[in-house]
């Protein structure tokens, strides 16, 4: 067999209400037609109010993973969701280098929409050593820009200060997300920044609902399945910021409180 078809990896946690992590990623990867494998870190059980309980898995299981998926398949492009701790860190970051599995988008997850904590605080400063240097995008949120590059958020033009804060970190390329108007909260504003120095923002009217859980995870899958195409980064990222705001705003009725997007939405 050729073995050629294009073949991603998320290397992520699982939710079991199918909305976020390791879900919402293998969603993204069958919309974008690329064939979606997992690394699973970590398993947590939750709904549409929040998470209730989480299991890690050992450094040992994980390496079992990436052995696995390297010796049989071709893995083009990979991208990190929840790590849980530093072990996970380290262990991702040391078998990612092992292997070859292409260009890695490193989505910074630290706390869920909810207010739950998926990365240990003691782990930012791994994070930050041993990941970002491998990131060949980072799509850190607002939250997670102000935790990972330690600036102001107040500052006015944080999100540009902060991704060239994350570039000299070590990422190539660095998407702020998040920027909402402060008087009204009519728009968001996500700010890019390119290995090559060039810039741009994108910005949207800003879309109420309660149904927003994965847009992160979506966001950097919709970026991982294109790189696996073979696209430029500047195209992966329009292309998947498009994405998420249709699979926001056709949303879907599930759950009670906060809700999963729509991945199959394509208009
Ligand atoms: O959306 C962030 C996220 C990532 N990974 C897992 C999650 C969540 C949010 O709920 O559960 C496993």
């Amino acid at each position: 067999m050729l073995n050629d078809y294009p073949q991603v990896v998320t290397i992520a946690g699982s939710d079991s209400d199918g909305s976020a992590g390791m879900q919402a990623d293998l969603l993204t990867f069958f919309a974008k037609q690329v064939y979606g494998a997992t690394i699973i870190t970590a398993c947590v059980s939750g709904n549409s109010f929040g998470i209730h309980a989480g299991v890690n898995m050992s450094a040992d299981f994980i390496s079992q993973e990436f052995k696995d998926l390297a010796n049989d398949f071709h893995i083009r492009a990979a991208k990190t969701g929840m790590l849980a701790d530093a072990d996970i860190i380290n262990t991702v970051a040391n078998n990612y280098e092992k292997y070859d599995f292409g260009p890695l988008v490193v989505d910074p997850v630290i706390i869920t929409k909810h207010g739950d904590m998926l990365l240990e605080h003691a782990a930012y400063e791994t994070l930050v050593q041993r990941l970002i240097p491998l990131a060949e995008v980072l799509t850190p949120n607002f939250f997670e820009a102000v935790k990972l590059s330690g600036l102001d958020p107040d500052l006015p033009d944080f999100q540009a200060q902060a991704a060239h804060q994350l570039q000299k970190m070590g990422a190539r390329n660095v998407m702020v997300k998040g920027r909402h108007d402060q008087d009204n909260q009519t728009t968001v504003t996500d700010y890019v920044l390119l290995e090559n120095g060039d810039s741009f923002e994108m910005t949207e009217p800003y879309y109420e609902t309660t149904h927003k859980n994965g847009t992160g995870d979506t966001l950097s899958a919709a970026i991982t399945a294109e790189l696996g195409l073979g696209k430029s980064v500047e195209t992966t990222i329009r292309n998947a910021k498009k994405y998420v705001d249709a699979c926001i705003k056709n949303g879907i009725n599930v759950g009670h409180q906060f809700g999963p997007i729509n991945h199959w939405a394509t208009k």
